[in-house]
């Protein structure tokens, strides 16, 4: 015993005596990059918070716009900023789009499915028909999150547009919030002095199996019904039998890349070399599948080299072309395209696996044709490359088809209602012939099939209605889909069978869901007292949940990548960030926590929470899942939760408290985390992420009457912040203390790291309050804004150019790590000169709790300012890959905003607005309901409003904060004007208010709390 104390004291005299090295080092002679005064200009400062207006795009500010306006993880649909619906990734395909510039660009999402509305006009005995789009004439998007808005006006034309688009999005109810169906409104108004008659046009393609359209023999279907006083149109496929008629001629082998050289084919560039491949290339996973020797790969000195394989012109003389590939699954950038007349027409790409395999295209329609095939390597990084072999012309496709017909995930159906019969098919004709001049392929017909390599499109139209002068009239479509073949399944195929049905159940359900939706619209913008733009900023992201990079599987798991397509596996150190799913729609966080981290992640012998659901420890994923846990107990209304999935947690738990190793409080070993590296020796970043944990822990532990694990967590915990302020503390900031001699890479040292307080802004989040003492935390902060934050990051990054660039020069950014007082590291953690939008909302969540809002706002104004659309879509914040979910941080800042605390089984409620606390209005979700709390205060008295607007309510106890001269106060509370019994005790300006009972506010309940001074103070 003795001797291992005496070894301890030891070791610590050692430790101090570096970090006392540490702090006497003197500062770098090199100037930091990073101006230390920001140089905002007082108008600036003030525009940050100023309540401001709705935010009206228009003109080029239209481009770029993508608002994702389909139901929580049922895909991916865009609408765009003319009021086009854009990108359809509903068909079960993720498409990666890389990260830094690949995809941090100026580009318009595309729109690969045909489909809109337009106005129709009856003129006289004419009759007009105009598109909802960019060419209308002024068209303005003022969309916020999640209801999209566009108006459409016209020099000359009698009728002005205002078209609503939105999925429902109702919190607190998951399932209802994640339909795959869009609802538009579109309403016309009649701005003329004369009576008009009005009506409106809708048409969709047939997309069903618009990704194997040309490898499958089927046909598409497309049916008009009326059904309950509404019209549909309904979009399927079923396969046809091949025609037996001819036998197949000899196949005719393009290339088998046996050869020594590309013969007659062309390279270009340095991907493919003189000649074939020999099978596996140096430093690449086993190449298989192919056939003989030969084959094309390109992974020839790596996946960073580039070029393409031409082929000679040759006639397309069978009736399919069959190839094998493997390789990257970039669209674009490592495929097979055919090209016809230069363009390409057909094309494939690998699935990021070495296994070559056999795909075909049908080019039926193009035999006869001069060709050419194309193999495209533009691709660096991971998967950049592509391997090919035995590209052949045969009559018969090759055996290795896309699988079975009915499983196809692009196989299902596809709707377009409208909620009103529509005009008879034969006058829509007439609507189409003179008006659609550029879309031969739209029809109105009732019953109608056709081959499935086809595109076509069906349209109708509502009866023409009568709009007296200034009147409006709404007309009310719905988009459903339903594509169930998800390998993991769709939850909404527990609900639905198919488009119709959708459909149908948002029509019977319309102004219910449609209501809700905008009643939260109205909560949280417009009731709202806090900055307008701010409001938009924080909520953009929450679209995450609606894009491609969540799913929300059959058995009722919620899954996630880090961004589209890329990065699997709900990685626990990337959703610890994301806070606004939780506290949204909170079944969804619980469902990943007991089917991911306490479930199939879970390993039950050491309490491991694999980072992808796999077997691999992350130091800052493994103490953010406690986080995570407390947090989804809190958002519960009971607690059921955190007694089904306790013994796991506190599993968890002490396996980092075993990474620990001594119950010192300090983890020194080696820390994987989300800059994908390891830390070595004790630091904040993970350090304060344990501590949190471990004051979860204790919280939890207690709940469930543990009191020997609660008193063992509190002992830990108190050891490590006090060891952390020893040794870590450099007087302005954390370091890290590590010996680089032994680990020269990816460390941070002296730097400045602007997460190095995760943990302490996670602690507030729960209400577990300090972890390190209040000035040092503030200090800390003030220390990442003045080294981390720069107001222009060119100057820095023209020094230190970032990884990946996520932020471009002249434009405001923070850092991920500096090194303002010491040389900087130029091995240094990985990430350190990127900008990550999820790391700039926690540091200014975690500002708003210690009241440096000005710092705070400055920081997210700074992501609005790069996000400016004719920039970048505002509604997509990147990283690896779209749609990052680490930007769902966001939430984290609106909630430090109202100073909000909730815990649900304890039916405890707080705030304690960080802006304009005398007149502070703000949506609050909580487990079971939502609404809107006031503050207003004035010198004698100050008034607590909490509005239930929708679910129900359990309260038994609620905390404020008032003036801290108010000494002793008053309190009345009404609940509904009903006096409710209380017992208030106020301690440093902060009241805690127990009632008498338990109440249960229902929806349209309000309850209201006065604050009086007592008199004589
Ligand atoms: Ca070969
Ligand atoms: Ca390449
Ligand atoms: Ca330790």
């Amino acid at each position: 015993m003795t001797s291992h104390a005496v070894w301890v004291s030891i070791l610590t005299c050692i430790l101090l005596w570096a970090g006392t090295t540490a702090i006497a080092q003197e500062a770098p002679k090199e100037k930091h990059l990073v101006p230390a005064d920001k140089n905002l200009s007082p108008q600036y400062v003030q525009r940050l918070s100023e309540r401001g207006e709705r935010a009206i795009y228009k003109g080029e500010e239209l481009e770029t716009i993508g608002m994702p306006v389909g139901g929580i993880a049922t895909g991916q649909l865009y609408l765009r900023g003319d009021g086009t619906l854009g990108l359809w990734q509903i068909f079960n395909k993720q498409i990666f789009s890389g990260y830094g510039r690949d995809n941090y660009r100026t580009y318009r999402p595309d729109s690969p499915v045909d489909s809109g509305f337009a106005v129709v006009l009856e003129s006289g005995d004419k009759t007009v028909v105009r598109p909802l789009n960019k060419d209308f004439g002024r068209v303005e998007f003022a969309g916020e999150y999640p209801i999209g808005l566009v108006r459409y006006k016209a020099e000359g034309f009698p009728i002005e547009v205002e078209m609503e688009a939105f999925s429902p999005f109702i919190p607190l109810n998951a399932k209802d919030s994640a339909l795959p169906a869009t609802i538009f409104h579109v309403t016309l108004k009649n701005t003329s002095d004369e009576t008009q008659r009005a009506g409106v046009l809708g048409w969709l393609e047939n997309a069903v199996c618009c990704d194997s359209a040309k490898a499958v023999h089927a046909a598409r279907y497309s049916r008009i019904v009326t059904d309950k006083g509404r019209t549909l149109i309904v979009h399927t496929a079923e396969e046809t039998p091949r025609a037996q008629a001819d036998a197949p001629r000899p196949k005719i082998v393009l290339a088998d890349f046996e050869g020594d050289s590309y013969g007659d084919w062309t390279a270009a560039g340095e991907a493919f070399g003189k000649g074939p491949a020999r099978g596996t290339l140096p430093g690449q996973q086993r190449v298989s599948g192919f056939l003989g020797k030969g084959l094309v790969n390109t992974f020839l000195n790596g996946d960073d080299t580039q070029g393409t394989l031409t082929s000679p012109a040759f006639e397309v003389s069978r009736k399919y072309v069959n190839f094998l590939i493997g390789g990257g699954s970039r669209t674009d950038r490592t495929c097979i395209n055919l090209l016809v007349d230069g363009k390409a027409v057909r094309t494939a790409v690998g699935k990021d696996n070495e296994k070559l395999e056999w795909r075909f295209w049908n080019v039926e329609d193009l035999q006869g044709k001069t060709a050419r095939i194309e193999i495209v390597d533009r691709q660096t990084g991971g998967w950049g490359h592509v391997n090919v072999d035995q590209i052949e012309l045969a009559d018969e496709p090759s055996q290795g088809n896309l699988g079975p017909f009915d499983k196809l995930p692009d196989n299902g159906s596809l709707v377009l209602a409208l909620a009103d019969e529509a005009l008879a098919s034969k006058n829509t004709r007439d609507l189409l012939e003179p008006a659609f001049t550029w879309s031969k392929r739209l029809h109105a017909t009732q019953d109608v099939n056709y081959p499935v390599t086809e595109r076509r499109s069906a349209a109708m139209a509502t009866k023409t209605v009568k709009l007296a002068p200034k009147s409006t009239r709404t007309f009310t479509f719905v988009l459903a889909w339903f594509f169930p073949n998800h390998p993991q399944g769709h939850e909404y195929t527990s609900r639905f069978s198919d488009a119709a049905k959708v459909a149908r159940y948002v029509l019977d359900n319309h102004d219910r869901l449609a209501d809700e939706t905008r009643k939260w619209h109205q909560t949280f913008y417009e009731d709202s007292t806090l900055p307008r733009w701010l409001l938009f900023r924080l909520h953009s992201t929450v679209s995450t949940l609606a894009t491609g990079t969540c799913q929300w599987r059959q058995s009722g798991r919620f899954w996630a990548w880090e961004g589209v397509g890329c990065c699997e596996g709900t990685c626990t150190h990337v959703w610890n960030y994301a806070h606004a799913p939780a506290r949204l729609f909170p079944e969804l966080e619980r469902s990943a926590r007991e089917m991911q981290d306490f479930g199939e992640g879970f390993d039950p012998n050491s309490g491991l929470v694999g980072f992808r659901s796999n077997r691999t420890y992350a130091a800052d994923g493994q103490c953010g899942t406690i986080l995570k846990a407390y947090r989804e107990h809190l958002c519960s209304a009971d607690d059921s939760f955190l007694r089904r999935n306790w013994p796991r947690i506190k599993k968890a738990l002490e396996f980092s408290i075993k990474q620990d190793g001594n119950d010192d409080g300090l983890i020194e070993n080696s820390q994987h985390n989300t800059y994908d590296i390891n830390f070595e020796g004790p630091n904040t970043f993970v350090g304060s992420l344990y501590l949190a944990a471990l004051a979860a822990g204790t919280e939890m532990a207690r709940d469930m009457d543990d009191e020997p694990f609660a008193e063992r967590c509190e002992k830990v915990f108190g050891s490590g912040v006090d060891l952390t302020m020893e040794r870590l503390w450099d007087g302005e900031y954390f370091i890290q203390l590590v010996d680089l001699a032994k680990h020269p890479k990816n460390q941070y040292e002296k730097g400045c790291l602007s997460d190095q307080l995760f943990g302490q802004g996670w602690a507030h989040q729960l209400a577990l309050g300090y972890i390190y003492p209040p000035e040092q935390v503030k200090q800390a902060l003030r220390s990442i804004w003045k080294y981390n934050w720069a107001p222009d990051i060119g100057p820095y990054n023209e020094a230190h150019p970032p990884e990946r660039w996520f932020a471009l020069p002249g434009e405001p950014g923070l850092f991920t790590c500096t090194w303002p007082k010491s040389p900087y590291l130029k091995e240094g953690v990985r990430y350190r000169e990127e900008v990550w939008t999820g790391i700039e909302y926690q540091v200014a969540g975690h500002m708003v709790w210690e009241n440096m809002v000005t710092e705070a706002l400055a920081l997210c104004r700074g992501v609005e300012d790069r996000y400016q659309p004719a920039k970048h879509n505002p509604f997509n914040e990147i990283e690896c890959g779209d749609h990052y979910a680490r930007g769902m941080a966001s939430w984290g800042v609106y909630t430090a905003l109202a100073g909000f605390e909730y815990h649900g089984p304890k039916g405890h409620l707080g705030f304690a607005p960080r802006m304009t606390p005398d007149n502070f209005r703000a949506a609050f979700t909580a487990a079971e309901g939502w609404g809107s709390f006031t503050q207003t205060r004035k010198a004698d008295a100050q008034r607590e409003q909490i509005e239930l607007r929708w679910g129900r309510l359990k309260l038994k106890s609620l905390a404020f904060y008032v003036p801290k001269d108010w000494t002793t106060v008053e309190t009345s509370v009404l609940w509904n004007d009903t006096p409710i019994n209380s017992s208030p005790v106020l301690r440093d300006g902060r009241l805690e208010i127990e009632l008498g009972r338990e109440l249960t506010l229902a929806k349209g309940n309000e309850l209201e709390i006065e604050i009086r001074p007592k008199s004589g103070q």
